[in-house]
């Protein structure tokens, strides 16, 4: 008896124990662009799963660059832009993936695989892709559109809508000077700054969560924005055209991808390989029409979703972010110093 009255609790103990590690194991640190991960997607996978997600937002890659670095091990999962994850994996910052756990890998597009930022394919998994382009208002602008300059005249003072991103703001007047976008120095900012210091001027609204609001609003006229955004535009009214910019676009690959500090690794790999499903990336793409890389994914997309031009745009000349390295700081000072005027 008294050896039993010794156990019982000594089990018990075992048994809290047991429930508040599975407990805390069942719980996701997302932290994502806003925008872009559908509510009705995390619901499902923690329906399914019974892992609770939290779920934080950014709207650049700077910001999530640097709240990762203050954050330590706040985060079990990250969604950077190629250049960005590149970054992370040069600061040793996010952690290899067991591919074996992520048997829907097999879905992506082999071309959105092994990219400069992840050469070996080790750390990142493609979520979407996209562009960086103008959208026009074309009830209202009667001139034709077809790039950077177009959209900066004079007579479009103060109808501009524009990324709130530093990095997209000085790739489009590199582009514009006919300077390479990955080659940063302090020559090619000093011939940006004038080119710029006329731009910002110009722009009504600087908005990397929702530029599309000011278009609809019919505050702004013309913007350059993500292409997804322009994509739910398009589908909201023809008269927003999507233009890739005739000097050169950013193209982007996003990707998702565990910190080398998170604290729920295995429920990270569950909600990689969730949002691999076909079913699951269609849903995605139907609230956030950017340009799908899972091949399963888009054959379940309609016809009017696959001739989106936003979407899926014809060819032009396009080109990736790189890591920078410290000319990323040069540029958040200089366009931070042109905004206030300086
Ligand atoms: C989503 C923003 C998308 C992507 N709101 C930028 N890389």
């Amino acid at each position: 008896m008294k050896l039993v009255r010794f156990l019982l609790p000594l089990g018990l103990a075992a048994a809290v124990s047991t429930v508040s590690a599975a407990s805390k194991k069942q719980e996701l640190n997302l932290f994502g662009w806003s925008e872009y991960v559908p509510q009705a997607v995390i619901d499902g996978f923690t329906a399914e799963t019974g892992i609770r997600v939290n779920f934080e937002t950014y709207a650049s890659n700077e910001e999530l660059l640097s709240k990762l670095v203050a954050g330590g091990g706040a985060y079990d999962l990250v969604q950077p832009s190629d250049y960005a994850a590149e970054v992370m994996i040069r600061q040793k910052l996010l952690a290899p993936l067991d591919l074996s756990q992520l048997t829907n890998l097999k879905n992506i597009d082999p071309s959105f695989l092994k990219r400069p930022h992840d050469p070996e394919g080790r750390y990142t998994v493609p979520y979407m892709a996209g562009t960086v382009g103008i959208v026009v208002n074309t009830d209202v602008i009667k001139t034709p559109i077809k790039g950077y300059r177009d959209v900066f005249q004079p007579a479009h003072q103060g109808r501009i809508v524009v990324l709130n991103d530093n990095r997209e703001l000085v790739t489009w007047a590199l582009y514009t000077l006919g300077l390479p976008i990955n080659t940063i120095n302090a020559e090619a900012l000093a011939k940006v700054r004038p080119v710029l210091a006329d731009w910002v001027q110009r722009v009504k609204v600087f908005d990397s969560d929702s530029p599309k609001t000011a278009l609809l609003n019919g505050d702004v006229d013309l913007g350059i924005v993500w292409s997804g955004e322009a994509a739910i535009l398009w589908n909201q009214d023809k008269k927003f055209q999507y233009v890739i910019p005739a000097e050169g676009a950013h193209q982007f690959i996003d990707v998702l991808a565990i910190p080398a500090a998170a604290k729920n690794k295995e429920n990270a790999h569950k909600f990689i390989n969730y949002i691999l499903r076909p079913q699951v990336s269609k849903l995605v793409s139907a609230d956030f029409p950017y340009t799908n890389p899972n091949l399963e994914a888009r054959k379940l997309l309609s016809p009017e979703e696959l001739a989106n031009p936003a979407s899926y745009p014809p060819a032009g000349k396009l080109e990736t972010f790189r890591d920078i390295g410290r000319a990323a700081g040069d540029i958040d000072r200089l366009v931070t110093d042109l905004k206030s005027g300086l």
